[in-house]
């Protein structure tokens, strides 16, 4: 296992974390940064959200990954040894699904999942190795741009790269350009990149996987308050906030929101100040964008790649889309 991070455990630095929170809540609107939804409680919630019957977003993953397996590989494989890298592996549940059909094809090539947290990538290095002990894993702690750097300097073969789960989505539209560009850099013309998104659809199907019946998601977005009192001594009293999460059908922007429900002042300790929220007032906590297949194209071309095959389930509701590095 490579560690190119002195953080092993997912967790953030206390003072950027503060300053983050500090900048988010100053600004009107306010706003707070989702990337701090993924602390251990928040992880274990955004679990439970992949299980939920209206979060349709996994198991069309999953149900796209499983049934276009073999021509996936194919893809990937053409013959000459390549590096699988996983940005943001975790668990690799959905990843398994294309290594287990690479083993059985023994297709030549390593695997390098890449996540911030060392705990999770320990175990799945274990895992791999008791259920496909003739897969080679090289695992790599860090965040993505230094992991991918690492590999573009130590690893000369052909690279496919993997960010599923519509993770890109989370990102502003001008931040997944630069982040898309970035990842390009690190390649060389005909390196692959396979990316889950999540596509439009009904605007009441959206909302509803991000506004669920059973609560899930409202906890997983107050836990950011909760983290906020845990980690920086806040004194956010949880129960005067509510979840309230919009999609925007024009945009193709699922947004987000923590809701004052009254006129309140909330002091954060390490921040060294006290916040005012009128009543009403709120603070946008969360994107998620869904893309239509023209976006996708525009993507594509704005940041050096072009789609090589959209693989998508039988209603369109979510792509896996392989790009090529022009
Ligand atoms: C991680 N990400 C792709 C999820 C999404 O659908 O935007 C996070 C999430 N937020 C609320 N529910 C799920």
């Amino acid at each position: 296992m490579i560690e190119l991070s002195r953080k092993q455990d997912g967790s953030n630095d206390t003072e950027t974390f503060a300053r983050d929170v500090a900048e988010g809540l100053s600004q009107y609107p306010k706003t707070l940064p989702s990337r701090y939804f993924y602390d251990a409680a928040g992880s274990r919630l955004f679990q439970d959200i992949m299980a939920l019957p209206e979060y349709y977003l996994t198991r069309c993953e999953f149900k796209v990954l499983t049934e276009n397996r073999q021509e996936i590989v194919r893809h990937f494989a053409n013959d000459s040894f390549f590096h699988l890298i996983d940005l943001g592996a975790g668990d690799a549940l959905k990843t398994k699904i294309l290594l287990r059909e690479l083993d059985r094809q023994q297709s030549a090539f390593d695997y390098v999942p890449v996540d911030i947290s060392g705990d999770a990538m320990r175990q799945l290095s274990g895992s791999l190795q008791q259920e496909m002990p003739a897969v080679s894993v090289q695992a790599v702690v860090g965040e993505y741009f230094p992991a991918l750097e690492w590999m573009h300097e130590n690893k000369p073969e052909r690279k496919v790269v993997l960010f599923l789960g519509s993770n890109i989505g989370n990102f502003k539209q001008a931040e997944s350009i630069e982040f898309l560009k970035t990842v390009c850099s690190y390649l060389n013309s005909g390196d692959k990149l396979l990316m889950g998104l999540d596509l439009r659809k009904e605007p009441g199907t959206i909302l509803s996987a991000y506004n669920d019946a059973a609560g899930v998601t409202a906890a997983f977005n107050l836990n950011l308050l909760r983290r906020i009192n845990s980690e920086l001594g806040g004194e956010f009293d949880i129960a005067q906030f509510q979840h309230y999460p919009i999609y925007n059908p024009q945009e193709g922007v699922m947004r987000s929101f923590l809701v004052s429900k009254k006129e309140q002042e909330v002091y954060i300790r390490d921040t060294g100040r006290t916040f005012h929220f009128d009543a009403w007032e709120s603070i946008h906590t969360e994107n998620s964008h869904k893309y239509s297949m023209q976006q996708v194209e525009e993507l594509s071309s704005a940041c050096g790649f072009r789609i090589e095959t959209v693989f998508q389930d039988e209603a369109c509701r979510f792509a896996d889309v392989l790009f090529t590095v022009t």
